[in-house]
Parts: structure tokens; sequence; C-alpha cells
């Protein structure tokens, strides 16, 4: 019987303590061998339709450091990091990956695990550094400078206009409490989209509405298996909830003001839409009573967010639970909100719960995690591949959305450098092979999706975890900067070059 060396050599345990590792090549092979050719046969019934995008996605504050660099402004991550006891070992994202400095190396990375596509975000206190008034030309040309060297290695650019770092000025005169804050992220998103749109062709308004206004405005109760975590980011308020309602009010304004924006100032052919955090109900038992009851679940779980946003109303259930406590807001406000969008991103990590139907009002139930309900590194990770299938599955069946993206899937582990210096990290591989099959069923049901991003490109600055929770496919050494593609990297190169879940 032939084998391929390799192989058995990786799966080989050598002596008692001691496991030691062959040395495995991260460049993707020819699939010259009868064994690919075998596997490149069976994996065409998981194959993506022509044309899908296959991108890497980071954020600003997240991976720019510079933080003080070029005329830019503080903005609320700034301050938020700089208090000490906010953030695990009261990391900054000062420097974080240095990727202001080292972009271009960052392009090639890109380019070496095999995208064809790039989210990434724009930092508005770099472009206006007190959120309004007189821009800064420097801040701008550093993403000229980026999207240039991404047209050039043919890496599609996808910008994200807000990925919560928030201009510290404004947060000074109210943040997202005032109504003053949706006006000038119209303004900022029309600026950038009126210089960026002759090589930026698709941009993502504000990301995960959800995440940052019910982390960043009260703190956020997240249901895992056996209990909940509680989680916070910047700026670490705990409102009530009439104000935390009118928030959420104002971030939905914003994002319709910015669509506004986009369409009056962006050169032809610009598309845009928003990149949501969608809660996402999983039906535990795929029936049809109990899918609708998820289908219903969903598009309640997201009243304040996506169900506006693409339906132009509140729910009734939620304008009823909220009460007095519902958001103030007019009928123009509404239509500004709901400006058509060209495609929904969805942000999906997790299930926020599994769904079973029920004769109570409403029509479904929530059912809890089992006190061992798989996990991922992150303390809110549930593991639930299902969901990625669900949130795509839901979103055109709600919405009727004509194109998806999906602007962020990924794990953090607890990854380590080996002695041969290479990053063996087999619970990604396995996270993300079962969440992409579920994708690749979705695709193969019509559901319209053009693209997938990995979050993230590399390890980086984790908010409230710090540098603690590895997010990447590329390992980043944060004393040395020294950039390291993992095992996940290669899998990611290979699935990316088929086309197809490998
Ligand atoms: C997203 N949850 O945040 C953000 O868009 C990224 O900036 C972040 O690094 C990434 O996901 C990983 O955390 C999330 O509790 C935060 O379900 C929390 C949750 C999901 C996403």
């Amino acid at each position: 019987m032939k084998t391929n060396p390799t192989r058995r050599e990786l799966i080989k345990v050598a002596g008692t303590a001691a496991i030691s590792l062959p040395a495995i090549s991260f460049v993707a092979g020819d699939a010259t061998s009868t064994s690919d050719q075998t596997r490149s046969q069976s994996s065409n019934t998981r194959t993506f339709p022509k044309g899908f995008y296959w991108g890497v996605a980071t954020s600003a504050y997240q991976i720019e450091g510079a933080w003080n660099e070029d005329g830019k402004g503080r903005s609320i991550w700034d301050t938020y990091t700089h208090t000490p006891g906010k953030i695990k070992n009261n990391d900054t994202g000062d420097v974080a990956n240095d990727h202001y400095h080292r972009y271009k190396e960052d392009v090639a990375l890109m380019k070496d695990v095999g995208a064809n596509a790039y989210r990434f975000s724009i930092a508005w206190p770099r472009i206006f550094p007190d959120g309004t008034g007189q821009p800064n030309a420097k801040g701008l040309d550093f993403y000229n400078r980026l999207v240039d060297e991404l047209v050039a290695a043919g890496i599609a650019p996808f910008a994200t206009l807000y990925h919560w770092d928030l201009p510290q000025r404004l947060q000074d005169k109210g943040g997202w409490q005032s109504r003053e804050t949706p006006k000038a992220f119209g303004d900022y998103a029309g600026y950038v989209a009126e210089k960026l749109s002759d090589r930026v062709k698709h941009f993502f308004t504000i990301n995960e509405f959800h995440t940052f206004v019910d982390m960043g405005y009260q703190g956020y109760e997240s249901q895992v298996g056996g209990g909940a975590v509680t989680l916070e980011i910047a700026p670490g308020l705990k409102l009530p909830p009439a104000d935390l309602n009118q928030v959420r009010h104002h971030a939905v304004l914003g994002h319709g003001l910015a669509v506004q924006a986009i369409r009056a100032k962006a050169k032809q052919g610009a598309k845009c839409g928003p990149a949501e955090n969608i809660n996402i109900a999983v039906p535990l038992i795929e029936s049809s009573e109990h899918i609708k009851a998820a289908e219903i679940a969903t598009r309640e779980a997201n009243a304040p967010y996506l169900t506006v946003i693409l339906e132009g109303k509140y729910t009734e259930a939620y304008l009823k639970t909220a009460g007095k406590d519902a958001p103030q807001f007019n009928d123009d406000d509404v239509k500004i909100i709901s400006a058509p969008v060209d495609f929904v991103g969805i942000n999906v990590y997790r299930p926020s719960f599994y769904a079973l139907t029920s004769d109570k009002p409403g029509g479904y139930r929530e059912v809890p995690f089992s006190a061992s309900h798989p996990k991922m590194r992150s303390s809110w990770h549930v593991f639930g591949p299902e969901s990625l299938y669900w949130a795509s599955k839901f979103v055109q069946s709600l919405w009727k959305a004509k194109e998806i993206y999906i602007t962020e899937n990924g794990c953090a582990a607890d990854d380590q450098l080996t002695d041969d210096g290479k990053v063996y990290d087999t619970d990604r591989v396995m996270f993300l092979r079962n969440y992409l099959t579920q994708l690749q069923r979705a695709t193969a049901d019509g559901v319209p999706v053009k693209g997938y991003f990995q979050w993230s490109l590399m390890d980086n600055f984790e908010w409230s975890a710090g540098y603690g929770n590895r997010f990447g496919i590329v390992y980043v050494d944060f004393k040395t900067q020294k950039r390291t593609p993992k095992l996940s990297a290669q899998w990611f190169r290979e699935t990316a070059r088929r086309n197809a879940v490998v």
C-alpha cells in the first residue's frame, strides 16, 4: 500500500514525552498526485460559485498602531486603553501590528495566503482629527497608499468606515448619544467615498451595531454553555434602557446618512451596505415548524439594527417591550435608516441561541446552551457551524438581500510557535472547515453569498482581551513584529485556490 510519507510523518508521535513534528511546507502544492486528484473530485460537491471573493479582514485600531502620527486625532479607544484596568495586561493599540508602517509587507502576506479581497477599516480620526471640520491630508494619504498597493497586487479593497474608533472630540460632545454624531458620520463617509471610490468599489458603513452599542454603552451579557459572560468595550458607559435605545437609533441613523452621502459623492459603480454581527437563532431541529420559529426569532433579535435598516420600521414587539424606553424618532429618520443598500454584510461567529417552535405568543422559545456545549478560545465563543448557514439563509428569506457578504468569521485559539517555527492550529482548521461547509451549503441552495472574509489576516489587538486572544491565520510575534503563516493559512490558501472546502 502506498501512503503519502509527509502525512504519515505528520501524525507519527515520536518517543514518550517529546512530540516531534516534521517541517511542512506552507506553500500550496500543485494538484498533480493521484490522491490530490481524488480529493479534488470528491470536493466538487463543496464548490463555491464562480467569482467568489476569498478575503481576509482587519480593522484600523486593531493593527495600525501609529496612534499619534501624521496629525491623527485621539479616538475613544486611545482614551479607553490608556485607562489602567480596562484591558487585559493593560495592553494598548499604540503600536499594535505596526501596520501603518508595514502595510506593504502585509499586502504581500495577503497575496501569500491566497486572498483576492481585503476588508480593512478607515480610522475616522486620521481623516478628521476632531470628527468634523478640516480634513487631515496625511491621514487620507495613508489609505491612498494602501489602496494603491492592494490594486497593484490584484486584491479587491473593501473599506469599512466605522470600526469603533470614534474621534474623542465627538465623544466629549456626547458621542452616539448625540444626534450630531450620525450627522458628522454621514459627512465623513461622503468625503472618504468621494476620495477613494475611483479604486474602492465596496464600502461598509458601520461594523457591528449590536456589539459596539450594547457592549460600549451598557455592557452586554452573552449566553454561553452553563451561564453568561459580561462583555464591555469603549467608551465603557452603563446607560439606562431609554438612553441605550436612543444610541441604537442614532447608530442606524448614522448608517442611513452614510448610505445617502456615499450615493451622492461616490463615483459610479461604488456599492455600500452595513456589516452587522447579526443575532442568529439557529433551529435546533431542521423541520419546517422549528425553522419558521428560528426565522421569527432572528427577525426580532435584530429589531433595533438590521430589521429596521432592511424593513424601514421597528417591529411591534420591540416597541412594545421597550415601552416608555422606546427611542424618540420621526418618520424621516426611518426613511433615512432604510435607504436601499446594495448588499448586506454579516459577521458570523456563533449562534446567539437555539430556537424551537412554541405555542406561546411570539411563536418560538430559546433553548439554553448545555453546560458542556463546545467553545472556542474567547469566553463568548460558542461553537455552532450551522449559524453560518442559517444567518445567510434568513437574510435572504426575511429581507430578500440581493447580495450577501460574510464580512467576518473565524476564531481565537491558543496558538503556539513550535520549535520548528510553525503553528499547528488544528482547532482553527476544524472550525473553518465546519463553518465553510455550512456556507457552501447556503450557496448551493442559491443564497446569493458573494464573498467570505476570514477574521483575521493576522493576530492583533483583540479589544478587552488585549493581545492574548489570537484570531489570525498568520501568527504575529509582537516583540519583533515577525509574521508567520499558521497551518490554517495553508488551509485557507488551498480552499481559495480551489474555490471549494478542502
Ligand atoms: C468582532 N460576540 O467582535 C469585531 O468586529 C472584531 O473587531 C473582533 O476582533 C472580532 O469580532 C473577534 O472578536 C465581536 O460576543 C465581539 O459574539 C464579540 C462577539 C462577536 C464579535
